[in-house]
């Protein structure tokens, strides 16, 4: 069967089933959708592991990350903007941010279409190991909060007014650090970096249940990250990685809550099969549950608030572009599945008290549905191909970089 056939097929059954209109929404909100790639996922990694193996191919510098993000867009037409990290991206030495870099960084991106989203400064390399914002010395403090501020002035002058923010700081025994005084110096942190920061430059604080604290993280959960960012006065909100709960945490009820409380907030996309560092999206129901919440709290895909979305992956053995074409497909199915479900049909179910049947319409959509034909068809529309991946291999890209 073709493949513009097989598209026709397909929408022409979900039509049936769920309605027209249901279908060209989820198409619409599909070419709409967008996230940011971060350059770090492109990169080495590997940790020690299998001899330090890095796929073939992999990016070894700024130029080669960018190379390849703005190949994944041209293929995608979803992803026009990088998460860049300071002292990856930044940096001549790994310890202190430099403004010219960035601006070179910045050129180059538009030399290749592509814009920098969010700005994460980077409090985890050398000389953290004792923390970062909460390190007991007073010198390491002082060298995170001015590399906050710097990324607070770039997320302004060159990225997409959003800081994303990840501390290492937490311990590994009871007993090691002072939990209490820990957390309160890094409320007086993030409060002085918050007074320094333009306030139109949205600050997201990321939380992590562990790693690299195994004890103690000292911003552990969302709770934790909303009361931070509710102390700082303004524009500051909670990051949700996907990979930073524990198991079987019920993520999208936490998605759910923060829209409630109408919190600013970001997202990393992820799938946590292991731990840190994580694997690739994949289109399972957890993400597309998770994007029925986004969906219907109108922060997602031209909603009134959109938050702010990014991937963020990073592992040893995949090859680098297969993981990231795949998350993005796996995102956009996800939102296609989101957009389908039968809302109306569930409010009656639950006037009625019809649990299971509730249950059963939902997953009608969110499990059940083959909305593959929905994402083909909206890169379609936009001038794309219809399987990226597909696209990918015959593109002979991977060839070429596999000589870098
Ligand atoms: C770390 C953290 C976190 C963060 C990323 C980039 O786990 O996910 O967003 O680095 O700073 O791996
Ligand atoms: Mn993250
Ligand atoms: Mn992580």
């Amino acid at each position: 069967m073709s493949v513009t056939k097989w598209i026709e097929n397909g929408i022409e059954n979900l039509s049936g089933e769920f309605g027209e209109e249901k279908v060209k929404k989820a198409v619409e909100l599909v070419k709409n959708f967008e996230v940011e790639i971060p350059t770090w996922s492109l990169g080495p990694f590997g940790g020690g592991r299998f001899g330090s193996y890095t796929p073939p191919g992999y990016a070894k510098n700024i130029n080669q990350k960018l190379e390849d993000a703005a190949f994944i867009n041209k293929l995608t037409g979803a992803a026009p903007m990088v998460s860049a990290h300071i002292l990856w991206d930044f940096s001549k030495d790994g310890m202190e941010a430099d403004y010219e870099t960035a601006l070179q960084v910045r050129d180059e991106c538009k030399e290749r279409n592509l814009g920098i989203g969010s700005i994460n400064p980077t409090y985890f390399l050398k000389g953290s190991e004792s923390g970062s914002l909460t390190s007991p010395c007073r010198e390491t403090r002082k060298r995170y909060i001015e590399q906050t501020i710097l990324g607070g002035r770039l997320a302004k002058e060159i990225g997409n007014g959003t800081l994303s923010l990840w501390f290492p700081d937490g311990s590994l025994y009871p007993g090691q650090i002072d939990l209490k005084e820990t957390y309160l110096i890094m409320k007086d942190s993030l409060i002085e970096c918050r007074r320094k920061i333009p306030e139109e430059v949205t600050m997201l604080i990321e939380y992590k249940v562990f790693e690299p604290g195994t004890y103690s993280t000292t911003v552990p959960g969302w709770g934790t990250s909303y009361l931070l960012a509710k102390s700082m006065g303004g524009n500051a909100g909670v990051l949700i990685d996907l990979g930073h709960h524990h198991h079987g945490t019920n993520i999208e009820q936490i998605v759910a809550m923060l829209i409630a409380e109408d919190m600013r907030c970001g997202f990393h996309f992820n799938t946590r099969y292991s731990a840190d560092d994580d694997h690739a999206v994949e289109p399972n129901q957890e993400n597309a549950r998770i994007f029925y919440e986004l969906l219907s709290g109108g922060v997602v895909a031209g909603g009134e608030k959109n938050w702010a979305y990014m991937i963020d992956q990073a592992s040893g053995r995949e090859n680098r572009i297969h993981a990231l074409l795949h998350s993005l497909d796996s995102l956009q199915l996800s939102l296609a599945k989101a957009a389908l479900v039968n809302t109306d049909g569930i409010k009656e179910c639950r006037e009625k008290d019809e649990i299971m049947l509730a249950n059963r319409l939902f997953n009608d959509a969110i499990i059940n549905a083959d909305v593959r034909p929905v994402a083909a068809k909206a890169r379609i529309e936009k001038g794309l191909p219809p399987d990226p991946v597909k696209a990918y291999l015959e593109s002979g890209y991977q060839q070429k970089i596999g000589k870098r």
